[in-house]
């Protein structure tokens, strides 16, 4: 994915502060209260006269965003209460016109500015104290839209350089409201401000949803894995307890590892995660919040190089025990579990007591010339080999201690490293099983096997819900011909699978070869490809008798 520059700056911070604070907050149940608890305007409205904010510090924030190793703060300038943290010439629902007096979303923009921090206004869609807001009245609605679109050109023009804007919801609310119209509003006024729900996805509460959307503005969808070989630029939203606004009874706050380990999880993936505090009535940040920001805060500081300004790469061959980002010069492999390397262990022995020589990991997709292999926090060289793509490291075993721990690949030059098949220096493009991501829905995966010569092929294909997925990088547009090196034997042939090159899917029936050792060559179809990256997917339809078949590889051969 090439990204604009917007979508770079904000792609490069991978870590904010989301907050959210306002009238609600005085009532501490939540940012939705007055939705749930059927409040009458007038009422909550009320609560104007008593938000004061007195120990709102935007200084004091920003610092404590900077200690967290945090890059951004988007802030909610509005949220579906419809009281605005900032002065509007459109409505005096303000806390410029209310008893607080001030202009929150100016005093934090400020801060975060002399912090080097981004500042992304976060503005809703919904209002339930606006007159017009009601999708179904068209002039009502178009009032409504016109007042929307003015205190968005407002905090787009009044608050200096934005990082960001954050729309909630960004879509389906009206019979015509257009996330695109209002990105071009604020792309008018601030280039530089990547627009959440169009030049990225929200995927709320963590990873479940880890989205891609089909399309700019559409909802997030939950993403099939496969899908995510290739990196979509999204932003993960997560509350650093159950709760968004201020809610006086919600203790659950997560533990600092767990925030680290969504952060690595969503950064792994492409991702940032925007990670919620709800400051108190005054303003203020409570403590439980305050300290897990800065343990992450410590977390960062070792190991915020993996972190910052990298991309991801999603292919799980590249790196099989865990994430893989890399920036400039640089490769970094996550090895989140250290127990996978440590062998077969005597049972019930302590995986990491007495622990001597070296442990060999191996990564594949390493482009680059690699000059030194290290483990963050520790400066000592380690010991590596690289054989083409293959890099295996020899890693001392007492390192294994740190159980979570991160290898830095430093490269000769810029860092390529990828799950990209290239094609041979004929044009054809073969597609090995080594090179397959393998995804299912339910346990047990085909997987890598070797015949009597060492020869590879994906076997114990037996799950109906698995699917191999290639990325295949082509040089030149081509008509190419489709081959699946396969074999079956007699008794279990006549499963149905479909092939998907690109846009192009075939499906095909399983023959019977002499043995499941006695590959033939399938010419599946042909299809006229374009210079790029190119998928290819293998998915079972029917599996008549235990396994679909054995496949050595899948050629596109330009004819
Ligand atoms: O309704 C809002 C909610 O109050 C909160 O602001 C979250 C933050 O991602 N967004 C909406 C729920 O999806």
């Amino acid at each position: 994915m090439s990204y604009t520059r917007a979508q770079a700056l904000f792609a490069d911070r991978k870590f904010g502060l989301f907050i959210h604070w306002g009238l609600y907050s005085v009532l501490g149940r939540g940012e939705w209260v007055m939705h749930n608890e059927k409040l009458p305007v007038e009422e909550y409205g009320a609560l104007r006269h008593q938000f004061k904010g007195e120990k709102f510090d935007a200084e004091g924030i920003a610092r404590l965003t900077v200690e967290a190793g945090m890059r951004y703060v988007c802030f909610t300038s509005r949220h579906h209460d419809g009281f605005c943290l900032f002065d509007s010439a459109l409505t005096d629902y303000t806390t410029v016109r209310s008893a607080a007096g001030r202009d929150f979303v100016a005093e934090m923009a400020e801060a975060c500015r002399r912090h080097g921090l981004g500042f992304a206004p976060y503005y809703s869609l919904w209002d339930w104290y606006h007159a017009d807001f009601c999708p179904e009245d068209p002039p009502r609605w178009q009032r409504y839209l016109d007042y929307y679109h003015g205190q968005v050109r407002e905090l787009c023009t009044n608050y200096g350089p934005l990082s960001g804007m954050w729309f909630d919801p960004g879509g389906g609310v009206g019979p015509d409201y257009d996330m695109k119209q209002t990105a071009e509003i604020v792309h008018s006024l601030q280039p530089e401000a990547a627009v959440m729900s169009w030049d990225y996805w929200v995927g709320e509460h963590t990873f479940k949803t880890m989205g891609r959307s089909d399309e700019a503005g559409r909802g997030i969808l939950r993403s099939d894995p496969a899908e995510d070989l290739q990196p979509v630029l999204f932003e993960v939203c997560e509350t650093i307890n159950n709760s968004w606004g201020y809610n006086a009874s919600d203790r659950n706050y997560k533990s600092a590892q767990q925030i680290i380990r969504y952060l690595v999880d969503v950064v792994g993936r492409g991702g940032n995660l925007l990670l919620n505090v709800g400051p108190l009535p005054d303003g203020s940040i409570d403590q439980e919040s305050a300290s897990r920001l800065k343990a992450v805060g410590t977390w960062l500081e070792e190991n915020g190089e993996a972190i910052y300004g990298t991309r991801a790469v999603l292919h799980p061959r590249v790196n099989p025990l865990g994430y893989t980002t890399y920036r400039e010069d640089r490769i970094y492999f996550f090895i989140p579990d250290v127990t996978p390397l440590l062998g077969r262990m005597a049972e019930g022995a302590d995986p990491l007591e007495g622990l001597e020589g070296k442990t060999k990991v191996e990564f594949d997709g390493v482009r680059s010339r690699v000059e030194q292999v290290s483990a963050l926090g520790k400066p000592e060289a380690l010991e590596f080999e690289q054989e083409g793509t293959r890099l295996r490291v020899q890693i001392p075993r007492p390192v294994l201690r740190w159980r979570n721990f991160i290898l830095r690949v430093e490269t000769e030059g810029k860092a390529e490293v990828d799950g990209d098949v290239r094609p041979a220096a004929d044009g054809s493009l073969v597609l090995p099983p080594e090179w397959a991501a393998i995804f299912t829905s339910t346990p047990g995966a085909p997987r890598d096997h070797r015949d009597a010569e060492g020869v590879k092929y994906i076997g114990s294909w037996r799950n109906p819900t698995a699917k191999a997925v290639w990325l295949a990088r082509l040089e030149r547009e081509a008509e190419y011909q489709v081959v699946v090196e396969q074999a079956c034997e007699a008794r279990a042939a006549g499963s149905v699978y479909e092939l998907r090159v690109g846009d192009t899917v075939w499906q095909d029936t399983v023959r019977p070869t002499l043995s499941a050792a006695d590959y033939v060559a399938v010419n599946v179809g042909c299809v006229r490809l374009k210079p790029g990256m190119v998928r290819v997917q293998l998915t079972p339809l029917v599996i008549r008798a235990g396994a679909l078949m054995n496949i050595r590889s899948i050629r596109l051969v330009p004819k």
